[in-house]
């Protein structure tokens, strides 16, 4: 191998920091050689620059398809330089070697996601080979080369390459960070090829590429590290959500934090009218909708003030000066004595004015701002040793027919009422009851094992709001008499839905008609288990 200066091969689509690094590269002593784009802006740049092809004596060709896929470029990355034969083979085929390797990757993922949607060539031509290669082949020799693929980088490197601190740990860490690239890069391609190949549903093999937004200071306890990570998929692209949140105030958000408020915000953004949903570990425990979306926060609050407190408290419109006020100052309607806390308030916008107000309420009072989530194509659970993979469950209310089974109607009011009760049960844990009226919830059961417990406790919160009310429970009744129906029934619950389906369905309707109570079935059912 030629004893001439060390080289540097820079091939970068995103020419951020291109300058600085080059000139940071020459003053290093590295000789640099490049691809046709970046040459030219190093050029402009005032730094020497000798070209691909110079270097291996073979054009770019192919429209650019095959620019670095050349013994010349890959021989001189690749050689070990711990081996004579290595470098002999080298100097055989009068090829250099090359000790530092700059690329980062054609922006396929910014391509496939642009406003207006590219051609299928388009995001073919995208499809980055040589940029790949040559990472993987630098971080595979990272005993002796030095790979970079995010600009953020330059600067430590040339720090490094100047100060001869460019030791073999920095250049493992860097050589992970390209493999990882490669493989997000990789994963993202192969998802874009499903959806092209009509692949809807669950794929055979899929990779999730995911980015940390933060570290967390534990999980769901003290002695569990934990980190939040923002899932990367195309699936996800402007599907808005707790992940794309901006923190404008309060306490660093916990892993229980992101659960809870991503369980909020999910909830309220299912809800067209204005809303305020209030979230205590995953499960909605107040929700009402008013065109006054204060006095949705007051009622939201008052269906269940005790589990209220220290909860989620989430809105799908902008919160204005006089509700942060509200919220900042609203007392207990249980202990008037106690201001209310709340851990997170998250809502898709606020006013300046709204917002610097509910800055005052407490230091800690964690305050988020994030676009409306979209009903998600898919989910994914964990599951030991492995995932589920569904379809996420988007149905809602107006895609149902609500249909009448008993003697008796249901009004308009209590058939919007019944909608309003079921687009909340399908937010709760099963077995899941929720009483509601006037577009407020009363009263939820949740996650109880049993579906006459989790309509007691719906009922018992409720209490003598029960009358007049609507219940919906997210599956149907296996029993009716004695049990959750009749019980509803009892309390003075005016209105029932369920989904229907069970053996004794007309056990229920008979109940229902005994105590003159209306009864629609559904025909879907909303487990969340
Ligand atoms: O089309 S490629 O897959 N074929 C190649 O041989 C190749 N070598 C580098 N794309 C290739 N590259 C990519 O070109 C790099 O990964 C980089 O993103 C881009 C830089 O091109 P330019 O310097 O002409 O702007």
């Amino acid at each position: 191998a030629s004893t001439e200066s060390k080289k540097a091969l820079v091939s970068v689509s995103d020419k951020t920091g291109l300058a600085d690094l080059a000139k940071g590269l020459a003053e290093a002593g590295y000789e640099i050689v490049s691809t046709g784009g970046s040459a030219k802006a190093i050029e402009a740049a005032g730094v020497p620059v000798k070209s691909v092809d110079q270097l291996t004596g073979f054009p770019e060709m192919l429209d650019g398809r095959v620019k670095t896929l050349h013994p010349g470029v890959h021989g001189g990355i690749l050689a070990r330089r711990d081996l004579q034969e290595h470098m002999d083979a080298l100097d055989q085929h009068s090829l250099a070697l090359i000790d530092v390797v700059v690329v980062n990757l054609y922006p396929f993922r910014q391509t496939v996601t642009a406003e207006q949607a590219p051609s299928y060539e388009t995001a073919v031509e995208n499809i980055d080979i040589g940029g790949p290669a040559m990472l993987r082949a630098a971080a595979k020799n990272h005993q002796h080369v030095t790979v970079v693929v995010d600009p953020s980088d330059y600067s430590t490197l040339l720090d490094a390459l100047k100060s001869g601190k460019d030791d073999l740990d920095f250049r493992k860490r860097l050589a992970w960070k390209a493999y990882q690239h490669t493989a997000t890069y990789d994963s993202t391609v192969a998802e874009w090829m499903w959806s092209q190949i009509g692949g809807a549903g669950p794929p055979p093999e899929m990779s999730v590429p995911m980015r940390q937004v933060s570290g967390l200071r534990y999980g769901e306890n003290p002695h569990q590290p934990a980190a939040f990570y923002s899932d990367l998929s195309l699936a996800e692209v402007g599907r808005g959500g707790i992940a794309g949140s901006v923190q404008h105030h309060g306490k660093e958000m916990s892993y229980n934090n992101y659960l809870d408020g991503d369980a909020a915000y999910t909830a309220v953004s299912d809800i067209p009218q204005p809303a305020c949903v209030v979230v205590k570990h995953t499960n909605p425990c107040g929700a009402a909708t008013r065109e006054d979306l204060l006095e949705a926060y007051r009622l939201a609050v008052r269906a269940d003030p005790i589990s209220a407190f220290g909860g989620i408290v989430a809105f799908n419109r902008t919160v204005d000066e006089e509700l942060a006020a509200e919220i900042r100052e609203f007392r207990s309607p249980t202990d008037n004595e106690t201001r209310m806390f709340y851990e997170i308030v998250i809502a898709p916008g606020y006013t300046p004015e709204g917002l610097a107000k509910l800055k005052g309420k407490s230091k800690t009072l964690r305050i988020l701002e994030a676009p409306l989530r979209a009903p998600s194509g898919r989910s994914l659970r964990q599951v030991a040793g492995g995932w589920l993979y569904q379809e996420a469950d988007s149905l809602k209310p107006e895609e149902i027919e609500f249909t009448p089974v008993s003697e008796t109607q249901p009004t308009e009011q209590q058939l919007e009422d019944l909608k309003f009760a079921w687009r909340i049960v399908k937010h709760v844990k099963s077995n899941a009851i929720t009483v509601a009226k006037d577009g407020r919830l009363l009263g939820m059961g949740s996650g109880q094992p049993n579906r006459v417990k989790s309509t007691e406790i719906a009922l018992e919160k409720a209490a003598d709001e029960a009358k007049g009310s609507v219940l919906a429970s997210d599956a149907f009744f296996p029993f009716s008499w004695n049990d959750s129906v009749e019980k509803a029934c009892q309390a003075g619950v005016a209105a029932i839905a369920h989904p229907g389906g069970s053996m004794r369905d007309q056990d229920v309707i008979d109940c229902c008609n005994k105590y003159g109570v209306a009864l629609v079935t559904t025909g879907h059912r909303h487990f969340r288990h």
